[in-house]
């Protein structure tokens, strides 16, 4: 054997030595066959991780969520808990590979349950990691189709696309409904975008309306002259947009300024207050079906919104705060039924784990969002939905979801 053959297997033997070694310490390292600390511990609290973009362009949503948790464990505290929960907040960042090392820095790190990720495309590559290690995961906000089908372990509590997206544009066919033409924009690049697309040009289609446009952005597009150009030759009488907060801002108020004057429908992506900065006096007028209404009249609605108004009475209380808050109260209310039933005693975190993510699918839970529940496959169960429109103040600078539309589950979307 010539010396350097020789050489190459001793390299290889001392890699899978190394290699088997890690394995093994891996499986040291992880938690999850420890047992879980007793309630009576002076460390009886348990700790959930919240995977948030606090980076990036979906950190505007990440801020909203991080207030939606923030007053829930507030509220949480008020509920004389059994069991408390800690929540290690991680930054999730807005793309896949930060939220896949958040994910795996906190399951590294034995918490009970994971919160998030933020967006959908982030959800599609971190999720199958918690459910290969058996985590329980509440998603505050993934609407794209086919997040909880990830797995048993994989839950939203974010009602997906189909069954709010065509809301908006039955509001739009209402209020016009000579509209012919209809310009579709979405980010090719953006699971969330893509989900959201297929069901507004479902609905447009099932209301035999044909688009004569459909604009293929990036997610990182913000300058949208050209596919404006393109899309208004065809003059459009509606405008359907499934584009994210930062880029969908700019669209609109390219569009307005461009010349564009008839109406406008977008998708979840620009469900914050924090499109208001951006679009400014050009969002005005555009409409927004929503999984939330401030209006909604029942003690718990009340309450998130007190406390919100407490932390910050600049803040309008809004559905990806409201999702977040109902995110980490299905968790909170799961963990106290299953302490009560004695299922946290004598367990190991692996099965503490997946204890609470069939007591978490079984519930029903009183959220800001209104009377949720989960189905076997951990898709949401929720039975009312709105549709905003967008006010601006006449300085451009503030303003509100004013809610035109209400509708229960009974009313059927086309
Ligand atoms: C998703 C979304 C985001 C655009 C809102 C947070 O709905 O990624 O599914």
């Amino acid at each position: 054997m010539q010396q350097r053959e020789r050489g190459v297997i001793r390299l290889a033997a001392v890699l899978s030595v190394c290699i088997g070694a890690l394995a093994v310490l891996g499986q040291q390292a992880d938690p999850a066959s420890k047992p879980l600390p007793a309630a009576t511990a002076s460390n009886g609290e348990l700790t959930i991780g919240a995977v948030i973009a606090q980076t990036g362009n979906a950190n505007l949503y990440g801020q909203d969520q991080r207030m939606g948790i923030a007053i829930a464990q507030q509220w949480s505290l008020s509920q004389k808990p059994e069991r408390p929960l800690r929540v290690q907040l991680e930054d999730g960042g807005s793309d896949e590979a930060t939220a896949i090392s958040a994910f795996n820095l906190l399951i590294n790190q034995g918490v009970l349950a994971l919160l998030g990720p933020t967006l959908s495309q982030q959800a599609f590559a971190a999720d199958p990691i918690a459910q290969r290690r058996g985590v329980p995961v509440v998603a505050p906000s993934n609407t794209a189709k086919g997040i909880p089908q990830i797995g048993f372990f994989i839950s939203r509590v974010s009602a997906q696309s189909s069954v709010i997206a065509p809301l908006s544009i039955s509001e739009a066919l209402r209020r016009d409904p000579q509209i012919q033409r209809v310009a579709v924009f979405y980010s090719q690049d953006d699971a969330f975008s893509t989900s959201e697309t297929a069901i507004f040009q479902r609905t447009l289609r099932a209301r035999g309306l044909t688009p004569v446009t459909v604009q293929r952005t990036q997610l990182a597009d913000n300058d949208f002259q050209i596919p404006i150009t393109a899309a208004l030759q065809q003059k459009p009488d509606l405008v359907v947009i499934s584009i994210q907060a930062v880029g969908g801002g700019n669209l609109v108020r390219q569009l307005r300024e461009l010349g564009y004057q008839g109406q406008i429908v977008v998708g979840n992506g620009m469900n914050t207050p924090s499109i208001y900065p951006i679009c400014q006096r050009w969002c005005d007028g555009i409409l927004i079906a929503q999984a939330y209404s401030p209006e909604l009249s029942t003690p718990i609605n009340r309450t998130f919104q007190e406390l919100l108004r407490r932390r910050n009475p600049d803040q309008p209380p809004s559905q990806i705060t409201a999702q977040a808050f109902a995110a980490y109260q299905v968790v909170f209310e799961s963990v106290q039924r299953l302490q009560r039933r004695g299922g946290l005693t004598g367990v190991t975190l692996e099965q503490a784990r997946k204890a609470l993510m069939k007591e978490l699918l079984g519930g029903s839970y009183d959220t800001p969002l209104g009377p949720i529940q989960f189905t076997p496959d951990g898709e949401v169960i929720q039975g009312r939905f709105y549709v905003a429109e967008v006010r601006m103040d006449a300085n451009g600078r503030n303003g509100r979801f004013a809610m035109v539309r209400n509708t229960g589950a009974e009313e059927k979307a086309p």
